[in-house]
């Protein structure tokens, strides 16, 4: 079982990796791809329409600003689509946060916050996705997230 990562661009990996770090702790294999929705349309109705047959469960799509990729990604393809805004330089990423998240009815494409936590989390939510059918992808989320309560548990005073 494999995520798809892509992106808009170069510049969007160091947010994008965020993902792929998540995806690391939990033993899930991914792929990763500059793929762009204006720059090269093809390239991405190719790697969309072709995911599911390649054995891709889940595609995480980054982009910033004019944000199509995540949309455009879900158009060719059912698998889920996961759009993660990435902070962009000339409105902090909220364009990229209203291209994503505004889809019209009829094409999914859940979203995450925007920048280093959307990532991540897009990483987690798509191990959660396939933790539902992997019974050892969802003890390992059950046991990341006792860990990370245990830590805010064990240390509740804010100023040590
Ligand atoms: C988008 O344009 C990319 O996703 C990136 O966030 C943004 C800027 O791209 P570059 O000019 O850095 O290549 O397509």
């Amino acid at each position: 079982m494999k995520v798809g990562i892509i992106m808009g661009s170069k510049s969007d990996w160091p947010t994008m990796e965020h993902a792929a770090l998540m995806l690391e702790k939990f033993g899930i294999e991914y792929e990763t791809k500059v793929v762009s929705a204006h720059r090269t349309p093809q390239l991405l109705a190719d790697y969309a329409s072709s995911a599911s047959d390649r054995g891709i469960k889940v595609i995480i799509a980054g982009a910033g600003g004019a944000a199509h990729l995540p949309g455009m990604a879900a158009a060719f393809t059912s698998l889920p689509v996961l759009g993660v805004p990435v902070k962009s330089k000339a409105l902090n990423g909220i364009d990229s946060l209203l291209s994503i998240c505004q889809m019209p009815k009829g094409v999914a494409v859940g979203t995450l916050a925007i920048g280093e936590p959307g990532a991540a989390n897009a990483g987690l939510l798509a191990a959660q996705i396939l933790g539902c059918q992997n019974p050892e992808i969802f003890a390992k989320i059950e046991a990341f997230r006792k860990e990370q309560t245990d830590t805010i548990l064990a240390n509740p005073n804010p100023a040590e």
